[in-house]
């Protein structure tokens, strides 16, 4: 069997002899050589970090079992965070295997069905309040203060110790750092881990070099890019519907010190993605993962030549935790009678 996450990169965590060894599979995910895309996009090699494959289906796991593990080993029997659903279904499903009590505060009709059932069948205590991340995150910030439960939101810096393996994965499977690092930005943690990743293997002589780091955020998001907090943050991609990151000077670092960008990408460049990645590649990601993939080939067309760069987007939620959002943006399904003729009459028409 592999080794887990807290096992493997034991060396790179901030694990103690105390620190409870606890895994539902997470990490060692899968990066995947672009079959089209590459080509069409013009890209020397393209790759997909696949985080969907994760246990609870997103990047989340990674940063979830150190935070968790650490507030075990600091005899916590609550957690706590706020989500627009990835976090709360990683908290839910950790805080489940550790016996743990679980809270977590969502916005009341705005989280993916996936995930509000994941974190109703791990069996958290779910508060869906009538605010959006922003105000839900805040709330968390005080309970956290004033009652022993453990915030494990990526201001937890364990988490973003924990995120940052997907990084080391990426330099272990290619050899090197890419030349590029394109990925997703709500809250801003994970571009924020995966540099602290980049920049730590490098020190230790893993790796060579470090990836200029392509941030993208939702367009009526667009909190740093505008350099201003966004009251009202509006996209379809709801995991990245965040208009005061958290992380803002985390992902702000990751941008200048590694010569890249933080722009953003409007609803329908993100859908576009989200269908060409599931149609041309085979890869469900949610809509707010495919921001990651909307940036390059919108970067792409503006001119940028990336023809003789190794490329990796980060694909850092599954598609099934929003069957809605899918639905709504592919083509309609054919109802037909159960009829040999019709049936036949549409096949050989196309
Ligand atoms: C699929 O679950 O913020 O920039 O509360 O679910 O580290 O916030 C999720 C964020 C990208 C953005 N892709 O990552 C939450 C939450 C997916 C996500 C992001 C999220 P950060």
């Amino acid at each position: 069997m592999e080794q887990c996450l807290l096992a493997k990169y034991r060396d790179f965590l901030p694990t103690t002899p105390q620190t409870p060894i606890i895994t539902i599979g997470e990490g060692d995910t899968p990066l995947v050589r672009s079959q089209r895309l590459e080509r069409e996009i013009g890209c020397g090699e393209l790759y997909f970090k696949l985080e969907g494959c994760n246990p609870t289906g997103s990047f989340k796991d990674r940063g979830m079992v150190v935070a968790v593990a650490k507030a075990i080993e600091a005899q916590n029997s609550a957690i706590i965070c706020a989500s627009t659903g990835n976090t709360s279904a990683s908290a839910a499903a950790y805080g489940a295997v550790c016996g743990l009590t679980t809270f977590v505060i969502v916005p009341r009709g705005n989280i993916a069905l996936g995930k509000l059932a994941q974190a109703l069948i791990y069996d958290a205590r779910i508060l869906a309040i009538d605010a959006n991340f922003d105000k839900a995150l805040e709330l968390v910030r005080v309970l956290a203060q004033k009652h022993p439960i453990a915030l494990v939101n990526s201001l937890n810096p364990h988490r973003i110790e924990g995120q940052k393996t997907a990084a080391f994965e990426i330099v272990d499977a290619l050899g090197d750092a890419p030349d590029y690092l394109f990925i997703p930005v709500g809250n801003a943690g994970n571009i924020t881990a995966y540099w602290k990743g980049f920049v730590h293997y490098k020190q230790v002589g893993r790796a060579a070099s470090t990836p200029k780091m392509m941030g993208f955020e939702a367009e009526g998001s667009a909190a740093i890019v505008r350099d201003k907090v966004i009251p009202d943050p509006k996209t379809v991609a709801s995991a990245i519907r965040i208009g005061n990151p958290a992380s803002w000077r985390g992902a702000v670092a990751a941008r200048d010190e590694s010569g890249g960008e933080i722009d953003c990408v409007n609803d329908e460049e993100i859908l576009d993605a989200y269908r060409l990645l599931a149609a041309k590649e085979g890869v469900f990601g949610e809509p707010a993962s495919a921001a990651s993939l909307a940036g390059l080939i919108k970067l792409a067309k503006s001119g940028y030549d990336f023809s003789a760069r190794k490329v990796v987007c980060v694909i850092t939620g599954t598609g099934l935790k929003d069957p809605d959002t899918a639905i709504q943006s592919a083509k309609p399904l054919t109802e037909l009678p159960a009829d040999l003729e019709t049936l036949e009459k549409v096949i050989v028409q196309g």
